[in-house]
């Protein structure tokens, strides 16, 4: 990793199939940025206990994500990638930062709200807590910029503002980081509800497209996509299926929404849908095939995630010691 670029940090969980949402909110432009940046990657293996996971398709999964970073363009000479639970400093600095963080804050975040009622029977403290996690995430590796989509704004609020009460309360020891936020792709919706965002965790498999759902089954489910009672192809509040589907075409090609709706002009629901479902099933078809040929090299693999473990832990151990001396932990070594 070099020092002298802005440092920038991000993470997915493995928490089911990473979906075209994922791809087009945060993975898709991790690529783009790691010239730029000096750029760290996670497996957030650890925020995906706040639900219950079976322990052989976590750690499954948690494979599966790492190789489908880099089958979608994440380099691993040039950015760091690692499991969030091979990094201890990440559980130890949400310690010190709950003893800032307020439960009143926590428990009207948007996520924490509705995954409680979607896992009524299992509302945990981890599941309140999970802003608080990611915010010792972000804040252990000094990241200036964290790029994610829409849903995970108010997280990253709450991120800035414990490294602002830390440093008001202890000195200045964390940077403020700020969101990069995808111009197109921000919020991909659900194909079967637009009005709700598109989610792994979806029991309803035609909600959302898979990254590694072959090119039939893609255009099967836009095929099914919903969408509005008229017939025109525009992009409009009051069309929120329509114009879901304009934005993910969009931001698949790098065409303006405005060229699409010209290039569809006149055209069906019908053959809009396949226009859609063909250039993401050909968008995919290279990570799918990439990932399962990575999925075969379970050596190269661990490796990658060893040393990326290494890389993260310098820096982590770095900024959890200097914050466990400012709220003064005692440590033998140290002269004061
Ligand atoms: N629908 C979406 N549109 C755009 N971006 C999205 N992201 C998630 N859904 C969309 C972005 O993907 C990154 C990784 O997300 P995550 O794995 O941490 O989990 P999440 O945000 O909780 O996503 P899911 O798919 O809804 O997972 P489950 O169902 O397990 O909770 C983040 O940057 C996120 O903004």
């Amino acid at each position: 990793m070099q020092t002298d670029k802005k440092t920038l940090f991000s993470a997915a969980q493995p928490s089911g199939l990473v979906t075209l949402g994922n791809y087009l909110g945060a993975i898709k432009n991790w690529v783009a940025l790691q010239d730029e940046y000096n750029c760290i990657y996670s497996i957030a293996d650890l925020h995906c206990l706040t639900v219950r996971r079976e322990p052989k398709e976590l750690r499954a999964k948690s494979l599966e994500l790492l190789a489908l970073y880099i089958a979608c363009g994440v380099d691993p000479e040039k950015s760091c990638l690692f499991l969030q639970s091979h990094v201890p400093a990440h559980a130890e600095l949400t310690w010190i930062l709950n003893t800032l963080t307020y439960p009143g804050e926590l428990s009207r975040m948007t996520q924490f709200k509705d995954k409680s009622l979607k896992h009524a029977d299992n509302v945990n403290m981890g599941l309140m807590d999970y802003p608080v996690l990611m915010a010792a995430d972000i804040l252990l590796y000094g990241a200036e910029v964290v790029p994610i989509g829409v849903d995970q704004k108010q997280h990253l609020e709450i991120t800035r503002d414990l490294a602002i009460r830390f440093n008001n309360r202890y000195s200045e020891t964390f940077v403020v980081p700020e969101p990069i936020i995808p111009k197109v792709g921000a919020k991909i919706m659900s194909l079967q509800d637009p009005a709700h965002k598109m989610s792994k965790s979806d029991p309803n498999e035609n909600s959302y497209i898979a990254i590694l759902d072959d090119e039939d089954t893609v255009i099967r489910k836009f095929k099914r996509a919903v969408t509005d009672s008229d017939n025109s192809i525009a992009f409009s509040d009051d069309k929120p299926g329509i114009s879901n589907l304009l934005t993910i075409y969009s931001a698949i090609t790098g065409e303006t929404i405005a060229a699409a709706e010209e290039r569809f002009a006149g055209k069906g629901y019908g053959e809009f849908k396949i226009a859609v479902g063909e250039v993401v099933a050909s968008a995919l078809a290279p990570i799918r095939k990439r990932t399962a040929e990575l999925l075969s090299d379970k050596a190269y693999l661990d490796e990658i995630m060893k040393k990326g473990a290494e890389q993260a832990s310098y820096f982590a151990n770095k900024t959890l010691s200097k914050v466990y001396r400012k709220v003064g932990l005692y440590s033998p070594e140290r002269k004061k």
